[in-house]
């Protein structure tokens, strides 16, 4: 495909069971300030973001939350959208897999593999990480995912299987032919080592729940949510549709020239997504670029682990282009990089405050004072080596940072950025443009204009190439020097020397208002009550949290750790006890420590369930009875929506053994079963262990 001068990103596409944070803005942002740059390079650029809605996961989640997968889908898709939009985010498309125009390309894609023979019908056993939506090969029942190290579920199910194991060689190929396909050098080794260590035939498709689309033909059999996931690449440019003005956009963009990911994601993108475009004879993407995780306090952030940072606060208080900033500043792109409020704010202070800001404040408002705010003109005879040696590091600012910011070294596009706003802002001390005004001779005139201009050229020229990077704040600047919609600049023409004499300035007005101390402060109570607003939330959910889901108790006992903070999101699901279990309202307020012996009250015992069936006319509860050592309990638990009572049979359970037994639906519930809850929908994962303990062992 002949294509020429098109240039095609994407984002990966976010789950919808979790609300966006600042680790998917990273991806995000990244990928918008490459379109920005493409645009304004003269590129026809498309840009596409969206939401992945499918999946036993998201299934999980709605259920849990009371609600249709649909209407979960919909409302944290609607987030993900509202944020984007929030930030300007300039996506030229936003597909969500539960739109017919996807589930129709996913379907014409599955048939287009089936009829080249790629695809047959086996039967899968083996087991299955809902979390990560991944077949997990070579591990027994009950083994934790390898990917992310939760416990794995057994699947036994008849399934459509795909012919990975037929794409070994040719995938090989591939990646020897295009070297820049998998990027940086590091995630590519890993993929041709994990190829080369042998590929098996992958099931694509499931039959033990309903929440994704069907198989052409078998609807009993829903598309695995990857295979689905992938193709929305090619979907949202019209894969799969008759219509002529689709045919031609895909013919247009595809294939993309980038597809933006987090390193965890690597296999599904640079091994599934080419094994089935290969089969489709279909073309390949130019490249897929794997960052690497923002982390917070140590760990990647991640709604699970419960460290998140949402955009909204720092959009709140300091702005999109603080943030923006900062992720591309301070994260070297394709590693590892810590988020905190502190380092953001030192950031925006530093960089944008004190040096572009003070650039622009300074500059500009000594043209509007000793000029009468227009660009005055200088004589090219009268400079100094001071302002030669200005344009040539201008000069060489431009090249230097248009090549690191093709290598995707963001960062040190903006060190090199900065180093010319330091060189001028150096430059304006050295040659004190307000004391040659003080002279007031025409000599001294017509050396505070060279001073000037020399200034503003280098603004105007930081202003161009960063304006990807923090386009509103750029777009302020612009407007101030007088050269109207920066939007319209084109940058491959920019060089030194091409502000007009007698520009008009526009309003000068300050572009960032420095942030003081308390502002960090003030982000964090601002964090701590969206997450306490999250958790108040999820006590008055009655579909998640009431009677049938079982009392909760969000408390340091949850933790495992005596005095520990409780961990959020652990809880307890399973009934007991005639008086109510502490909730935060009552005897102990979140947050709250707890002595030793507070915790030694709490008996924790391991169980194995050894019947669980459905409670007739209670759809979120189930009825077990579970092996103490010593005895057999019957505990009645709100876990039914994310457990099939079949698959919790032999499996080892966390107890709180010592709850007064209480009544449900006319059932004595003799205990507690400790589960974290995850996701907005507060979906129970039970707690279990990585090792083998015996039953009945006491946890201290
Ligand atoms: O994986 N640091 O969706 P997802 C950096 N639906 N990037 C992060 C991040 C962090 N802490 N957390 C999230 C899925 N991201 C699938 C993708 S594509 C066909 C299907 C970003 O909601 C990063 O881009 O789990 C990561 O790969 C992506 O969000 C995962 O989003």
């Amino acid at each position: 495909m002949d294509n020429p001068g098109k240039f095609y990103i994407t984002t990966p596409i976010y789950y919808v069971n979790a609300r966006p944070h600042i680790g998917h803005t990273y991806t995000t942002v990244v990928c918008d300030t490459i379109a920005r740059r493409q645009r304004m390079m003269g590129i026809d650029t498309f840009f596409l973001t969206g939401t992945d809605e499918h999946g036993q996961k998201i299934e999980r989640s709605a259920a849990a939350a009371g609600c249709s997968p649909k209407e979960f889908a919909d409302k944290v898709s609607g987030e993900f959208r509202e944020l984007w939009d929030r930030m300007k985010i300039t996506y030229d498309d936003f597909i969500r897999t539960t739109e017919p125009r996807h589930m129709r390309g996913v379907q014409a894609l599955f048939t287009r593999l089936q009829e080249r023979g790629y695809i047959y019908k086996g039967s899968y056993s083996g087991q299955y990480c809902v979390f990560d939506e991944l077949y997990v090969d070579a591990v027994g029942p009950g083994a934790p995912c390898p990917e992310c190290g939760r416990p794995t579920e057994t699947v036994h199910e008849e399934n459509y299987f795909f012919k990975l194991s037929a794409m070994q060689e040719p995938l090989l190929a591939f990646y020897a032919e295009h070297p820049e396909f998998i990027r940086p050098e590091t995630r590519r080794n890993e993929v041709i080592a994990f190829v080369r260590s042998g590929l098996r035939d992958l099931s694509v498709s499931r039959t033990s729940f309903k929440w994704g689309i069907p198989v052409p033909g078998d609807p009993k059999h829903v598309i695995y949510v990857w295979l689905d996931a992938l193709a929305n690449y090619m979907t949202a440019l019209g894969y799969g549709s008759d219509d002529p003005r689709d045919q031609q956009k895909l013919a247009r963009y595809w294939p993309a020239d980038v597809h933006m990911i987090g390193k965890e994601i690597v296999r599904f993108h640079c091994v599934y997504w080419p094994a089935f475009l290969l089969a489709a004879e279909l073309p390949l993407p130019r490249s897929i670029i794997a960052h690497g995780w923002l982390l917070f306090e140590e760990s990647k952030m991640s709604k699970s682990r419960g460290n998140i940072v949402r955009s909204e606060t720092i959009l709140d208080t300091l702005g999109q282009d603080a943030l923006r900033y900062f992720l591309l500043r301070e994260i070297v792109f394709g590693q590892d990089g810590s988020f905190s409020f502190d380092a953001l704010v030192g950031r925006f202070n530093a960089d944008l405050a004190n040096d572009l800001g003070n650039l622009s404040s300074r500059t500009l408002s000594m043209i509007s004072r000793y000029f009468e705010g227009e660009i005055p003109y200088t004589s090219p005879a009268a400079r100094t080596e001071a302002d030669q040696a200005i344009e040539k590091l201008a000069a060489q600012t431009i090249a230097d940072f248009h090549a690191q910011f093709e290598a995707f070294a963001f960062s040190r596009a903006l060190e090199t950025a900065w180093s010319l706003v330091s060189a001028v802002n150096k430059y304006i001390v050295e040659n004190e443009p307000w004391a040659v005004a003080e002279r007031g001779d025409k000599d001294s005139k017509a050396r505070l204009a060279t001073i000037l201009r020399t200034s503003v050229e280098a603004l105007r020229i930081v202003t161009a190439l960063v304006h990807p990077v923090i386009p509103e704040a750029t777009a302020r600047i612009w407007s101030q020097l007088g050269l109207g919609d920066i939007q319209k600049m084109d940058l491959r023409q920019l060089a030194w020397g091409q502000i007009p004499s007698g520009t008009k300035l526009g309003k000068v007005e300050p572009v960032f208002p420095r942030a003081d101390k308390s502002m960090i402060e003030r982000m964090q109570q601002m964090e701590q009550q969206r997450s306490t607003e999250g958790e108040k939330k999820t006590e008055s959910e009655p579909a998640a949290a009431g009677a049938e889901a079982g009392q909760r108790a969000t408390e340091a006992v949850a933790s495992g750790q005596p005095g520990a903070p409780p961990i959020p999101g652990a809880g307890m699901v399973g009934t007991s006890s005639s008086a109510p279990s502490p909730t935060p309202s009552q005897s102990h307020r979140v947050g709250e420590k707890i002595t030793i012996d507070d915790f030694l009250k709490v008996e924790l015992r391991v169980g194995q369930v050894k019947v669980a069936e459905k409670v007739k006319g209670a759809d979120k509860l189930l009825r077990m009875e579970v092996d103490l050592g010593t005895e057999t309990r019957q505990i009645v638990a709100g876990i039914a929506k994310a457990y099939e009572p079949e698959k919790l049979i032999g499996r080892k359970v966390v107890i709180v053994a010592n709850l007064q037994p209480r009544k449900l639906r006319g059932l004595e519930s003799n205990g507690m079963i400790v589960a974290a809850s995850v996701g907005d929908g507060d979906l129970p994962v039970l707690a279990g262990f990585l090792e083998d303990v015996p039953v009945g062992a006491k946890l201290k």
